[in-house]
């Protein structure tokens, strides 16, 4: 009897501090966010500051400005937690609406304003770096189709907030004929009261899609370098310099930042970890990690086959010399892969250089399609297949057979082009720039050739079990593979291997595996064939397992659920995505 009483009391006592807590937090918060949120103010001023705190400021010589010693704090990547909170349904409205219009968190993006700190996630080594004052000046291009509205203005600022004045020629902003109300008389009125000395706003008749836009972009310039972003982005401490400087010195530099992620889900600022561009068979962009040779120095550029597309600079009369853009490609895709080829093959290189940093969102779905419902990507990447690559189109078509005999229209002037900047074979491409490519022989029939490689012990730098840093569920699983999960330790019942090659062995026999065709796909085990790219797994500092040749992290799919599956995701800094390696 007494012991009933006894868990009974407890209980009481439990139910009513619950209660006092859950009071306390109603009145509290939603009194507070009442006055907070219900209008976000125009200029983005805040209540909600990202929890990163800044030392003094100083002014460099060349107009840029630097933080001292706020190294440590500003890495602290989380926002506060009030940031997603819902407390009415107007705010479940503008999250479950912006999820589906825009395919990120509007409702964070929203409260951030358009004014914001982000973490300065660059080595340490490039704070201190100076760069020439005497730059060229930088026409930055900004094209946009149903945007998110603080989303954009939060790029503009951004643009605004941390670059030197006197290198931003001007911003051209291209609307992609917009079907959203706010980005209509709402964005004219607030350029005109807000923006008006620097930016300029041309809209498109009717929508021409990214590639277009840009071209349509860049005929209204006329500063010495062109600079393109994607609508979602912020730029960090002194990005444009670093970007700016290698073309100073050779207008033949197409040059782009370190992509930073931006959270769709949490809008945090992470830092990405130094890869560089490359990609696959299907034509499809992906990233590769740095080979030793390119690593001089932590803030040297880095020479990149490919770019992702969005995020680079290019001097202006050579984007113009070297073909612009393929006029006949549509709405999105590919267009990164042949600026890229164009650019190596015919006499120019393509830089990633770590001290620039800007940050993307990243969401999980494009949440637009084409006009037509046409599959831009396969259109366009047909026409840079046919014009750029050869006989070395034929492995694009061993994947997309059905893509053979498909019409990519006239590309006669890009043929043109090629022939008039005399430009070099897509084989020298491949042995040159992208000798880590694979080319199999596609008409001679394959041996298979078994390589019993996983029979063999493999080198082993760690052995033990992977271990998930946090966990409220018991068990879930890779596959047929059990992992258990007790309290907040779990571990895959079978033993793991993590060797040199930076492969993720289960058991000495299967590897952890990408699809490099079907990136949405989950990993799976598939034998290991020890060349890296799908089967490369990097542990980092940040405990995430990050999977270069598709750019996401592994992380635990659904962490609520008690039997939950492991997925791939864009790498945040939650903790589904930290790992850890136990001997
Ligand atoms: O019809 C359109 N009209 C537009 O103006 C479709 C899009 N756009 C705008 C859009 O609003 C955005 O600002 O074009 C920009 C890019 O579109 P996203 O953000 O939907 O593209 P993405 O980030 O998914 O795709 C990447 O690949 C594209 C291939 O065509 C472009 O090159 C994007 O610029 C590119 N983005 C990046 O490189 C950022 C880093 C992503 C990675 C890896
Ligand atoms: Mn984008």
């Amino acid at each position: 009897g007494s012991v009933t009483l006894r868990y009974f009391c407890y209980g009481c006592l439990f139910t009513s501090v619950t209660w006092s807590i859950l009071l306390f937090l109603y009145f509290n918060l939603s009194q507070e966010s009442r006055l907070s949120f219900k209008n976000v103010p125009i200029q983005g001023q805040h209540r909600f500051q990202p929890r990163f705190t800044r030392g003094p400021a100083i002014l460099r010589r060349d107009g840029s400005q630097v933080h001292k010693g706020h190294a440590v704090e500003t890495l602290k990547l989380d926002l506060s937690p009030e940031l997603g909170m819902i407390f009415n349904k107007q705010d479940q409205e503008v999250r479950d609406m912006g999820y589906h219009k825009h395919a990120f968190n509007v409702l964070i993006s929203n409260r951030l304003g358009y004014h914001r700190d982000v973490p300065d996630t660059r080595n340490d080594k490039c704070r201190d770096r100076i760069y020439p004052v005497a730059l060229p000046t930088a026409s930055i291009v900004i094209c946009f189709y149903n945007e998110a509205f603080s989303a954009l203005l939060r790029t503009v600022h951004s643009v605004l907030d941390r670059t030197p004045n006197y290198l931003i020629h001007e911003i051209i902003l291209v609307d992609d004929h917009s079907e959203l109300d706010d980005l209509k008389e709402d964005l004219d009125s607030y350029i005109k009261q807000h923006l008006q000395k620097k930016v300029k706003l041309v809209r498109n008749e009717k929508r021409e899609g990214l590639i277009r836009g840009r071209m349509i972009g860049a005929s209204h310039t006329t500063g010495e370098v062109l600079v393109f972003l994607d609508s979602h982005c912020e730029v960090n401490e002194a990005w444009l310099q670093p970007l700016l400087t290698p073309i100073k010195e050779n207008r033949k530099n197409v040059v782009c930042p370190v992509i930073d992620i931006i959270s769709a889900d949490t809008l945090v600022y992470s830092p990405s970890p130094i890869v560089r561009g490359g990609f696959n068979w299907g034509l499809h962009f992906k990233w590769d990690p740095v080979p030793v040779s390119e690593l001089n120095s932590p803030d040297g550029a880095i020479r990149s086959p490919t770019m992702a597309g969005g995020l680079f600079a290019m001097d202006r009369n050579y984007f113009y010399e070297l073909g612009q853009y393929d006029r006949g490609m549509d709405i999105w895709g590919g267009e990164n892969l042949e600026i890229s080829f164009r650019i190596w093959m015919c006499g120019g290189q393509l830089l990633i250089v770590p001290c620039s940093r800007v940050g993307h969102i990243f969401r999980k779905r494009r949440p637009y399609g084409s006009p037509g419902g046409q599959d831009t990507m396969a259109h366009n990447s047909l026409r840079l297949a046919h014009v750029w690559m050869d006989d070395y189109k034929e492995q694009y078509f061993v994947l997309r057979p059905e893509l053979r005999n498909r019409d990519y229209g006239d590309i006669s002037d890009r043929v043109a082009i090629r022939k008039r900047l005399q430009c070099h074979s897509f084989k020298w491409y491949l042995d040159n720039i992208y000798p880590e490519m694979q080319v199999s022989s596609p008409h001679k029939p394959q041996h298979p050739v078994f390589i019993n490689k996983g029979l063999k012990r493999p080198k082993v730098l760690q052995r033990g079990r992977v271990k998930i840093g946090k966990a409220y569920f018991l068990s879930f699983m890779i596959g047929t593979l059990q992992m258990f999960c007790k309290f907040d330790l779990c571990v895959f019942l079978e033993e793991w291997a993590y060797d040199e090659e930076h492969e993720l062995i289960l058991a000495g026999l299967l590897c952890l595996d990408m699809s490099e065709i079907r990136s949405s796909d989950p990993p799976r085990l598939m034998k290991c064939h020890g060349s890296g790219g799908s089967q490369q797994w990097t542990l980092g500092k940040n405990k995430w397992l990050y999977q270069v040749s598709v750019g996401q992290c592994l992380a635990v799919a659904d962490p609520h659920s008690i039997k939950g599956y492991v997925t791939m995701a864009i790498c945040d800094d939650s903790w589904s995505q930290q790992w850890k390696l136990e001997s």
